[in-house]
């Protein structure tokens, strides 16, 4: 006889995706278990609590949207939110749809086996229990698995070493302290400045330069939040139309067909705006190596009028296209290269050799250290998803079955993976866009490709291997377009050792909606309802 499912739906992850989803699966009427690692919601917002973690994209824009009464009610306080704020807003979130009852917190899950003659999940969890629903949800988020680097002896080290994306609870003060930051990518350039304010002595490791253009935060102008609340609609609406799903629209010119004069004094305001509009500063600068260079040299001519020491600005400028890598929005950060407290060193040339008891042995000498803050990124995109233990039908492990790299349909399904879902899988836009619409977009459609299978009184849901292929190809290239492949970023998986060197989003919101609305329409073609 066959087993029964006990949910209709197991959902993982608690962040802003497995929120709205539970939501969402609730009104379809679904018995619905969201397991979650951590101790509360927030993903993402509950692990990063470095010191200066907060979002590089406007609050306004960075929630969700599903509610009118929601976003009517919330107050952002500044323009880039901290993330006790933001984490403040997912426990309302929670708090006011009343989520957790649904919600089974520090639980991992260890594996998730589909098991084709039952037609069921059987989801295994690290309290020793199995259980069993129709429909599994990833809801892992993109940069949720940490990458701990490979260094020799970290376990040698009496003092104490952290990881940005698995900051504990309580405060960390680094008054007094020598401290070694490895990293300079977008949490390192935001913790970096805090902790030199409190560091006896502060030791930057870097492994590649990054661009970062000033966020010129500040509190929220109550009229303009006014004026924003008044005329939500509009505002989403038009954001959507963008490549990254946020607001602020590209100038609608080439870098290279207006005159020097003209290029500086729009680099400039974009500049004096602050934040990731400026790299719409011109409409081609992912696409245009000669565009893009003129943009990248801008920002290099700020980081050595900024750093006073030549060297060190030298080091600080990075040599890749800007873009290439996700652009870094920072808060006095190349100033803090100023502080006599501060020291940079570029670990091509003095690599680190090992972790001692009490700090680390470069090539050249031995730094005394009480903390070392690991900044080191996420092994991203499909590190948490890898991590689940997913076999498909006959067996075939998820893991495996990517080997060379992820191949999704529309970042969203797998083939041999049947009624199994994941929100913002590569493949989808995801990390080039303002994760909260993205995440509505991908659990709207979710639902309505559940919806579908019941009204038409089906159960299960698969891609094809056809439509999996031809949007792999698709994704692929679209960013072959780009300047995006040419250098070693993390959405390529270039920063995890080993890890196959594959572009994983899809470049271009606006077109990547008009295909699923395309695909809904003609009744979810690509996948298959039996
Ligand atoms: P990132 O952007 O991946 O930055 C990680 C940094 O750590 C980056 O500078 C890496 O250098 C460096 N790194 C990684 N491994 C090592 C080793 N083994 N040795 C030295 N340096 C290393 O992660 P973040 O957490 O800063 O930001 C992730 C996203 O979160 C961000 O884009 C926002 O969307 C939020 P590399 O560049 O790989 O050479």
């Amino acid at each position: 006889m066959s087993q029964k499912a006990e949910f209709d739906t197991i959902v993982v992850g608690a962040g802003f995706a497995g929120m709205y989803m539970l939501y969402r699966l609730r009104m379809l009427g679904h018995r619905v278990l969201v397991i979650e690692k951590g101790g509360g919601v927030g993903g993402t917002w509950y692990w990063n609590r470095y010191p200066g973690a907060r979002c590089d994209v406007p609050s306004m824009e960075y929630s969700y949207q599903f509610d009118h009464q929601l976003q009517q009610e919330w107050n952002w306080s500044e323009r880039y939110s901290p993330q006790p704020e933001i984490l403040r807003y997912a426990n309302h979130v929670a708090d006011r749809f009343q989520l957790r009852s649904d919600i089974l917190f520090n639980t991992t899950v260890i594996s998730a086996d589909y098991e084709d003659e039952n037609n069921l999940w059987k989801i295994a969890t690290n309290d020793q229990t199995i259980k069993t629903a129709t429909y599994l949800i990833a809801a892992t988020g993109c940069l949720s698995s940490p990458n701990e680097p490979t260094i020799s002896n970290p376990g040698e080290f009496s003092g104490e070493i952290y990881h940005t994306g698995r900051w504990p609870n309580e405060q960390i003060d680094f008054s007094n302290k020598n401290v070694a930051v490895i990293g300079t990518g977008s949490s390192a350039i935001q913790a970096i400045p805090v902790i030199a304010k409190q560091a006896k002595h502060l030791t930057v490791f870097q492994r590649t330069a990054n661009y970062a253009v000033p966020a010129r935060n500040a509190k929220t102008d109550p009229v303009e939040r006014d004026h924003f609340k008044k005329n939500y609609k509009k505002f989403r609406k038009l954001a959507a139309t963008t490549r990254n799903g946020q607001l602020a629209q590209p100038y609608d010119k080439s870098a290279i067909a207006v005159n020097q004069r003209d290029r500086k004094k729009q680099y400039e305001a974009r500049w004096q705006q602050g934040g990731l509009p400026f790299i719409g500063s011109f409409n081609d600068l992912i696409i245009n190596q000669k565009s893009n260079q003129t943009a990248a040299e801008f920002v290099k001519q700020k980081i050595r009028e900024t750093v006073k020491d030549p060297k060190t600005a030298a080091i600080l400028s990075p040599t890749s296209p800007i873009g290439c890598k996700r652009l870094c929005v920072d808060s006095g950060y190349y100033e803090t290269f100023n502080q006599p407290n501060v020291t940079l060193i570029d670990i091509n040339q003095t690599p680190i050799d090992s972790i001692t008891s009490n700090g680390i042995t470069t090539s050249t000498k031995k730094i005394e250290l009480d903390s070392i803050v690991m900044a080191t990124g996420f092994d991203a995109m499909t590190g948490s998803l890898e991590k689940m233990n997913i076999s498909g039908r006959n067996g075939v492990k998820l893991k495996e079955r990517w080997n060379a790299g992820p191949k999704t349909y529309l970042g969203i399904a797998c083939n041999d993976y049947p009624n199994f879902f994941m929100i913002t899988g590569p493949g989808s836009p995801s990390v080039l866009t303002n994760m909260l619409p993205t995440i509505e977009q991908h659990v709207n459609l979710v639902n309505d490709i559940l919806s579908h299978a019941k009204k038409h009184g089906r159960q299960n849901i698969e891609a094809t291997a056809e439509a999996q292929d031809t949007w792999h190809d698709h994704v692929n290239e679209i960013a072959s377009k780009t300047i995006y492949p040419s250098c070693n970023s993390w959405y390529l998986g270039a920063n995890v050792a080993g890890k196959p060197r594959v572009f994983m989003p899809y470049v271009g919101f606006p077109d990547y909606v008009a295909r699923c609305e395309k695909i809904a329409q003609d009744g979810f073609t690509g996948f298959c309802f039996s």
